[in-house]
């Protein structure tokens, strides 16, 4: 199965990722961490994205466009995925789908998590995120056993540099303007589900299910 997970910045789509490849042995591809693996690591490619990352806007096209390439199609591709934060823009979409009919590939489905932006925003100033394995929590709503440790791998929780209220509000607009479009890209292919993502993690987790296989 290749699915994309699309939705505003914080409505879960990391979360329900993590859900779904542990159930159904799929890879999670998120372009986030990715980016944020590199500019831990100092990469050209972490040096470049990280002026754009921390003031909420989207790293340029092409470069996304490498990324998936390589992840999708180079050595190890995985055959059943799930893209977390890619596409992005219309251009990221069209150029996806030459990448599918070049490597004669299919994307089964596309799910839109759905909530209220205020919702999200509470979600993200709570969120923290596991330097190690890159497992998400929320103080409020999902907090670890143990304050500032994961876990699944007792790595240290961190909270992201773009959680800040004023980033948020730039992210939330950046969705608005240059990825909610696609959605009525998606429409026209008729393989959008849209998935009514307010209440826990496990009851969007069942609704997902409901729309894949049933139940
Ligand atoms: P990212 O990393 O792709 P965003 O902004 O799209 O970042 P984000 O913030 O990672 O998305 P999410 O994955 O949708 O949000 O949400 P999450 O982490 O799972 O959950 C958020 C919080 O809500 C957590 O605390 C969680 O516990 C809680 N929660 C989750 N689900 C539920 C639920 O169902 N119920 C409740 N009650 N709580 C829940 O991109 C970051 C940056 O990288 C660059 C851009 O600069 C971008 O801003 N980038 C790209 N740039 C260009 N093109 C691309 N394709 C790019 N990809 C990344
Ligand atoms: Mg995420």
């Amino acid at each position: 199965m290749k699915l994309i997970i699309l939705g505003p910045p914080g409505v879960g789509k990391g979360t329900q990722t993590q859900k779904l490849c542990l159930a159904f042995g799929m890879t999670h591809i998120s372009t986030g961490d990715i980016l944020r693996e590199a500019i831990k690591n100092r990469t050209k490619l972490g040096e470049q994205a990280n002026a754009f990352m921390t003031k909420g806007e989207l790293v340029p096209d092409d470069v996304m466009l490498g990324i998936i390439d390589e992840k999708l199609f180079g050595k190890h591709a995985p055959v059943n995925y799930i893209l977390d934060g890619f596409p992005r823009t219309i251009a990221q979409a069209e150029g996806l789908e030459k990448l599918f009919i070049v490597h004669k590939v299919q994307i089964d489905a596309i799910l839109l998590l759905d909530a209220d932006v205020r919702k999200i925003i509470d979600r993200l100033s709570a969120r923290r995120t596991c330097r190690n394995c890159n497992a998400v929590y929320n103080l409020m709503t999902n907090p670890p056993k143990q304050t500032g440790r994961c876990d699944a791998c007792g790595g240290d929780l961190f909270q992201r540099d773009d959680d800040k209220a004023e980033t948020i509000t730039r992210r939330l607009d950046v969705y608005t303007r240059q990825t909610k479009p696609l959605v009525d890209f998606y429409k026209k292919s008729g393989n959008l589900r849209i998935i009514p993502a307010t209440g826990t993690p496990d009851e969007v987790f069942q609704n997902i299910k409901k729309e894949l296989i049933g139940g």
